[in-house]
């Protein structure tokens, strides 16, 4: 990937009206309306005949498995709610602009994703000594960087082996859509989205780390294009503020009356608990703690509502910022940091309102 120092180019204006994000209104829903998740797809969505579809699960393992979607839908089944995010989401910040799905903050969503835990299947396996990591192939085939390649990626076993980690076959209550990964996806919470492979065909058990392009080449944190860098895996903390007032069509700056704002949003991290929600109503000059909620019925994998009571002074423009922090010690930086996948930019969110007169 090359840096880019202009405004976008169409190649990643054709990728971004095919993978749109969620609109930061909908934070104000706990689980993410179908439709309004956000979608990451690198080649095409592929046609699957959900009758002829198997899942196989075969390498270093006792016993090979090829399951139908009736097979799956008779076992024992397991209910997530997870906040997913794009590892890259926040990219087109970057200067220069990683040329890539130019995310700016959106890549983000929460799904009460239901199917059958990968361990389960793993045990019927029996996974047999030496094995190192687990490999996950979707039915989508294209061309990167010159590669021709299924989409897949790995797990180390240990990961694979959590009790969370999902082959989710529904979504918020129906089959799992086209663009989600029909008929089966893999459900990685707390991890960046690259991990939850979709349109699930092939799972592997192998001795070697997994050396495929989405793990060598893709989704790596490298400060310059020859350092090897490290592999991402969970998602760093982030807060998000609902845009306040109503938007400019084309600036999308924000207008609101004085008076009391109700300032609202979500916080969520892969690593830990989120600790704190701060917001500044000063553009970073001073920050306050927001109230944050407890982690609720929806679990430990699903971002938490936070709230922060403004009294919006008469007339001028503001700048609202919102930043989180985890138990972990993670905690949002003011500006980007710079890599060259343009991964991970979790820098704190400006949103700038003008207020006018009250009633005027
Ligand atoms: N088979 C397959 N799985 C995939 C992808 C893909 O292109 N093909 N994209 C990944 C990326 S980068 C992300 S962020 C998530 C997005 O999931 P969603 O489109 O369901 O929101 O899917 C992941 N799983
Ligand atoms: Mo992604």
């Amino acid at each position: 990937m090359e840096g880019a120092a202009g405004g976008i180019g169409l190649d990643e204006l054709q990728l971004a009206a095919r993978n749109h994000g969620m609109p930061l209104e909908l934070l104000r829903e706990e689980v993410t309306p179908i439709g309004l998740h956000y979608l990451l797809t690198h080649y095409d969505i592929p046609a699957v005949d959900p009758e002829a579809w198997r899942l196989t699960v075969g390498g270093r393992v006792a016993a090979e498995l090829s399951l139908s979607l009736a097979d799956l839908r008779r076992r024992e089944p397991l209910e997530v709610v997870a906040t997913m995010e794009c590892a890259g989401n926040g990219r087109a910040r970057l200067e220069p602009r990683p040329v890539s799905q130019p995310w700016l903050l959106e890549a983000v969503g929460t799904g009460r994703w239901r199917g059958v835990p990968l361990r389960s299947l793993l045990e019927e396996a029996g996974v047999l000594a030496g094995a190192q990591e687990v490999v996950f192939a979707g039915l989508d085939h294209g061309i990167e960087n010159g590669v021709e390649q299924d989409y897949a990626r790995s797990l180390p076993l240990e990961e694979a082996r959590r009790g969370d980690v999902l082959l989710a076959y529904e979504l918020n209550g129906v089959p799992l859509p086209p663009q989600h990964g029909f008929p089966l996806r893999l459900l990685v919470p707390d991890w960046y989205g690259m991990a939850s492979v979709k349109w699930l065909s092939r799972i592997s058990v192998v001795e070697e780390p997994f050396a495929g392009y989405q793990q060598e080449q893709g989704y790596r944190l490298r400060r310059e294009p020859d350092d090897p860098g490290e592999p991402l895996t969970r998602i760093y903390p982030r807060a998000l503020m609902i845009p306040p007032g109503i938007p400019d069509f084309m600036s999308r700056e924000r207008t609101l009356a004085a008076g009391p704002c109700r300032l609202s949003g979500r916080a969520w991290s892969g690593w830990a608990p989120v600790a704190a929600v701060e917001v500044s109503v000063d553009g970073g000059g001073t920050w306050r703690e927001a109230e944050l909620a407890a982690p609720g019925e929806l679990g430990r994998w699903a971002w938490r509502e936070w709230w922060y009571r403004w009294e919006a002074p008469a007339e001028g423009r503001h700048a609202l910022m919102c930043r989180a922090s985890d138990e972990a010690g993670n905690r949002q930086p003011d500006e980007p940091v710079w890599n060259v996948g343009g991964y991970v930019n979790n820098a704190v969110q400006r949103v700038i309102v003008t207020v006018t007169a009250p009633g005027g």
